[in-house]
């Protein structure tokens, strides 16, 4: 079974956003497109209490209950099973959507008897890059789709060099033009 796995497409992502990625609104309608080739769409959310560690290090974003954490208004969500609310402690990152409180995502997937993860989303060298790791990590064959994500570039270069240590550690790239069945 495959799932696609729709990584913090929230407002304060994208442009305009606390933590905007440049091209973060100009993915959505490629990720839409996906989410009609898959049999089992996730989506993860960054959910941060209005104080953490984590905004020692960025900007205030996607404090939960606020415009800024909702999903941006364009992603289709009604299509999504699932949503795993991760970096909802005070001491929390939650870079990964394996690291969710609020469900597991490794059950979850386990329970649905998947063994391919597809990932696309929000930002390329954080979320969408720990996600992907995790996901190796565990045991799935692990698939990127690399028009379907976006850097937020706190550094230049960073881009380049998440997604060479992605396709190192054995993650898949595709692109969403590929029909999957
Ligand atoms: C993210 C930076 C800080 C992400 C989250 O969703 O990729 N990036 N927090």
């Amino acid at each position: 079974m495959k799932a696609l796995l729709v990584v913090d497409v929230q407002n304060d992502f994208c442009p305009g956003g606390a933590l905007g990625a440049k091209d973060g609104n100009k993915i959505i309608p490629k990720i839409n497109n996906l989410i009609q080739e898959f049999d089992l769409v996730l989506a993860s959310r960054d959910w941060h209490p209005e104080e953490t560690i984590h905004f020692d290090r960025w900007p205030v974003h996607c404090v939960r209950g606020t415009e800024g954490a909702e999903f941006h208004p364009e992603l289709a969500k009604r299509n999504i099973t699932q949503v795993f609310d991760k970096g909802t402690g005070n001491l929390d990152d939650g870079y990964s959507a394996f690291e969710a409180t609020n469900e597991n995502l490794n059950e979850f997937l386990k329970s649905h008897d998947v063994d391919e993860v597809y990932i696309c989303g929000l930002t390329t060298e954080y979320c969408v890059k720990s996600t992907a790791m995790d996901a190796l990590k565990n045991g799935y064959k692990t698939f990127l789709f690399t028009d379907a994500i976006a850097p937020v570039n706190a550094e230049p270069g960073d881009e380049e060099k998440a997604l060479d240590e992605l396709q190192e550690a054995g993650v898949i790239f595709l692109t969403s033009k590929i029909v999957l069945r």
